[in-house]
């Protein structure tokens, strides 16, 4: 185990310390040694966090590194212009920090002039990294709040469709249900049946939102199992649980889970074995939804057998669930990645929808539950610690777009949408500024990102390495990593609160985030407003502060800051909130009623109804998606895969995609591509073999792997991996590193929610030898200015 912060130096080798610091995917410890970070360590409590530290301290002075502001080489010699932009395909110059700083604070003042806040994009989607106060997105919005306001985006690529149709079905927050789904301590005391949709994969509680010290998950996931809790993964993938769990695997083609869920409510409903006194007294429109199944409203009876055709699951086996899940305790869980799809909204109104109809909603250890184990915390606590966060002010705009709309938005300014009840109109962006995402790695379609991006007349990102992000700016603010700067965490559904302790100095001269705004801040004339007078150290003691008061009230004393610093494995404190409404509506639904419309689980919603959307109806309902292993044309060639892109074992989403610790999961330097044996044997591949997989909107190189714990004709890459095109700035290009979003529709997953769509997705593949090597992690091409580049000095305004 690492040696206490606490403890000093050892006097043999004095120069060496060990400082422990956190991230989304873990606490480390990091070796220093004459100022800079020499190894380092997850803690002992996280053992799975040991394949994701490897190499984490060689990011930190790795020559994909920015330690000087840059501006694209177009942008500098022609200015803002919305016609012509080559982002990514052109050199990027190096300039002064000051005058990198006027350059942003003369767009801003600019484009709000002539253009007004709503010109302004400022969603700035994306993780960015743990911390409370250097939290990247509280850092920008409260920026450009403080500016004048920018255009905003809502929800998540996380959970886009869930967070809309959730509340219409349950009521309360979008997140609200992951603090009422059945917790895993539950299912192992009273539940008897797991019906995992997708399964719970350990790989995903290798990140925390907020960052962990240690790792819970898998001896709470095993623990069921040993208290007899019987599983059954449902899904394309065997991989999808842990091997120890012994579970049954019934694979199902990508995209169909509502039609298994609506064929084993047939069964249930046909023979009459719903928990008819749960559905009356705490549901409202289950006859609707039944008449549907029963095939009383379109003639299709919505049997084991019609499911069958379309999920390829035996309908023996939809129908001994069904039978299973109303005689047990039982889960039915679903991870997100199910509704990252079009129609995604389906099947999660139709897991609460069988929940309920099975008896065990509300009941303990049993129910719906949304995403257990899809980060760390979720199903081991409820609530949140209620630490302090950064004020981000009053957003004097109000336009927004659901987030994964950002394509959408760019190309088509005065464009109408339909979003959750409401017609939204499309701002004319002219000014970008992220910090803390990477939407080259989030958005789907990035070839159609790639020509929207292009239309905005200036684009300003701040990150720390030659991101796809930042190769695709007009100017460049290179920040300190969070492996630089003091901070306090507190992951979500987390129960330590830590000190975050920098692990080196930032290379001379590189600012934190909150730095570099307080410098642009300054130049548009509100820097007092935006600092409140206090240095970083200065907001992280203020926001402890605050923390203790209120905590404070709750009976929990926190250490003196500086003392909390010294503590290397942190402050416990108990999480507040989160309170089980099913068993309370269980218990009374006049007394306990949910916040929906009628008090109840709206099987069926009057107000989702009254929307009139064709692809999200009153209750939940098969929906043919526009890509799928039974549409017409997968039907009719055998040369059509589904791909799926899950989440990465080895990293979190693209960031520091280059460290050893991503590299490791490559074949390579690429990405992994995993088929069936029989499959790679039709297609003439082997192991390791590259190939290519494209289809109408793109192509990449991946590296193939087999298996047969893969449903044939189902292909699963990871995201994250930096796209890499063949020929940067070009829209089309092959992508030579395997970034599964050059082939994703950018589609919403419907009126409703508009949510991602990344898993209706289908490909082809071809062998691909003598293929060329990727050069994601070589930096683009740069100039300085004394090259003897003709550039213009300053910004158009000033000239
Ligand atoms: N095909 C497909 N696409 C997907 C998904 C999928 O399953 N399939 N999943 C989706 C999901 S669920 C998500 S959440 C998104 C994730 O998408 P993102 O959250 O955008 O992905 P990250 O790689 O975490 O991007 C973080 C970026 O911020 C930078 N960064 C880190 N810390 C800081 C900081 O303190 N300051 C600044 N300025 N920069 C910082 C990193 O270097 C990195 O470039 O992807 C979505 N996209
Ligand atoms: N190591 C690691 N963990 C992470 C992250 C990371 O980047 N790295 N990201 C975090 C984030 S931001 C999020 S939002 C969560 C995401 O959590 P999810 O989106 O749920 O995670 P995925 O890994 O995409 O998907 C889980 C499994 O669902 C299965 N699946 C996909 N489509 C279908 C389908 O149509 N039907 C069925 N039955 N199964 C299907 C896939 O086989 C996949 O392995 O993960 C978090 N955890
Ligand atoms: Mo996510």
């Amino acid at each position: 185990m690492a040696r206490g912060l606490s403890e000093g130096p050892k006097e043999d080798d004095m120069a060496t310390e060990t400082r422990r610091t956190t991230t989304h995917w873990g606490t480390f410890d990091f070796t220093v040694r004459d100022g800079r970070a020499r190894s380092t360590a997850a803690t002992a409590e996280n053992p799975a966090g040991r394949s994701l530290a490897e190499g984490l301290h060689e990011t930190l002075d790795h020559p994909l590194r920015i330690v000087r502001p840059h501006v694209r080489e177009g942008w500098l010699q022609r200015g803002p212009r919305s016609e012509g932009n080559r982002r990514g395909g052109e050199p990027m110059v190096e300039v002064e920090w000051s005058h990198a700083y006027e350059l942003i604070a003369e767009e801003l003042g600019r484009v709000r002039k002539d253009h007004g806040d709503e010109a302004i994009f400022g969603g700035s989607y994306g993780w960015g990294s743990a911390g409370r106060f250097h939290h990247a997105q509280s850092q920008i919005h409260r920026f450009l709040n403080m500016d004048g306001g920018y255009v905003s985006s809502r929800n998540s690529y996380s959970v886009g469709a869930q967070e809309v149709v959730l509340p219409r079905v349950i009521g309360g927050p979008g997140m609200g249900m992951f603090d009422w789904s059945p917790q895993w301590s539950e299912i192992a005391a009273h539940g008897q049946l797991f019906l995992g949709f997708g399964g719970a994969p350990l790989k995903n509680t290798r990140v925390n939102q907020g960052g962990m010290l240690r790792s819970r998950a898998a001896e709470a996931q095993r623990a069921c199992a040993e208290a007899g809790v019987r599983f059954v993964l449902i899904s394309p993938l065997r991989s999808d649980l842990d091997p120890d769990l012994r579970a049954e695997w019934v694979p199902i083609r990508p995209g169909t889970d509502t039609a298994l869920m609506l064929g084993m409510a047939h069964h249930v409903a046909r023979n009459g074995l719903e928990d008819h006194d749960f559905l009356e007294r705490c549901c409202a429109g289950y006859d609707r939804f039944r008449a549907y199944v029963l095939g009383d409203v379109d003639g299709v009876p919505k049997t084991a057998e019609w499911a069958e055709r379309i999920t390829g699951v035996p309908a023996a086996t939809t129908r001994e669930l069904a039978d299973a899940a109303v005689r047990h305790r039982t889960v039915v869980s679903l991870t997100w990645s199910i509704q990252r799809a079009q129609y995604g909204e389906q099947p999660y109104w139709a897991g609460t929808t069988l929940a309920a109809m099975s008896g065990s909603m509300g009941r303990p250890g049993g129910g719906f539950a949304a995403g257990l184990s899809m980060t760390h915390g979720l199903g081991l606590y409820r609530g949140s610690m209620g630490v302090a966060s950064l004020p981000q002010g009053r957003n004097p705009v109000s336009a927004y777009i659901p987030v994964a709309r950002i394509s959408d938005m760019l190309l088509n300014p005065g464009g109408r949408l339909r979003y959750d009840g409401e017609v939204l109109t499309y701002p004319d962006i002219r000014l970008v500024y992220w910090a803390g995402g990477n939407p080259f790695h989030h958005q789907q379609d990035i070839n159609k990102l790639l020509r929207a991006w292009n239309r905005p007349e200036t684009v300003v990102v701040h990150d720390s390495w030659w991101t796809p992000v930042a190769r695709h700016a007009d100017i460049v603010i290179p920040v300190a990593t969070p492996l630089e700067r003091d901070d306090i965490a507190g992951g979500s559904r987390d129960t330590t609160l830590l000190a975050m302790r920098r692990v080196q100095e930032p290379p001379d001269g590189v600012p934190t985030d909150f730095q570099a705004f307080a410098e642009v801040a300054r130049r548009r004339g509100f820097a007092d407003r935006f600092t409140e007078g206090l240095d970083a150290d200065g907001w992280v003691r203020r926001l402890f502060a605050e923390t203790a008061s209120r905590l404070a009230d709750r009976g929990v004393d926190l250490p003196s800051y500086d003392d909390f610093t010294t503590l290397q494995d942190g402050v416990e404190v108990p999480l507040v909130g989160g309170d089980n409404v099913f068993a309370k509506l269980r218990e009374d639904p006049q007394a306990h009623p949910l916040a929906t419309p009628s008090g109840r689980i709206e099987i069926f919603s009057e107000t989702v109804a009254g929307f009139g959307y064709s692809d999200c109806p009153g209750h939940a309902a098969w929906q043919e998606p526009d890509e799928w292993l039974g549409s017409d044309s997968a039907l009719a060639d055998e040369g059509l895969f589904h791909l799926l892109s899950h989440q990465p074992r080895g990293r979190l989403h693209s960031q520091v995609d280059f460290s050893a610790a991503s590299r490791a999961t490559k074949i390579g330097g690429r990405e992994v591509l995993t088929m069936h044996v029989d499959d790679a044997r039709r297609l003439g591949v082997a192991a390791g073999d590259v190939v290519t997989v494209s289809n109408e909107r793109g192509a990449c190189l991946a590296a193939v792997r087999t298996t047969d714990g893969i449903l044939p004709r189902v292909v699963v890459m990871a995201t994250g991996g930096w796209y890499d095109p063949e020929r940067p700035g070009e829209p089309g290009s092959l992508d030579l590193q395997g970034n599964p979003n050059v082939l994703t529709p950018d589609i919403g997953t419907s009126q409703l929610a508009q949510g991602s769509s990344a898993q209706t997705c289908l490909v082809r593949i071809e062998p691909r030898p003598d293929a060329p090597p990727s050069r994601a992690y070589e930096p683009p091409p740069i100039r300085r200015a004394c090259d003897g580049l003709d550039v213009i000095a300053e910004a158009p305004d000033q000239a």
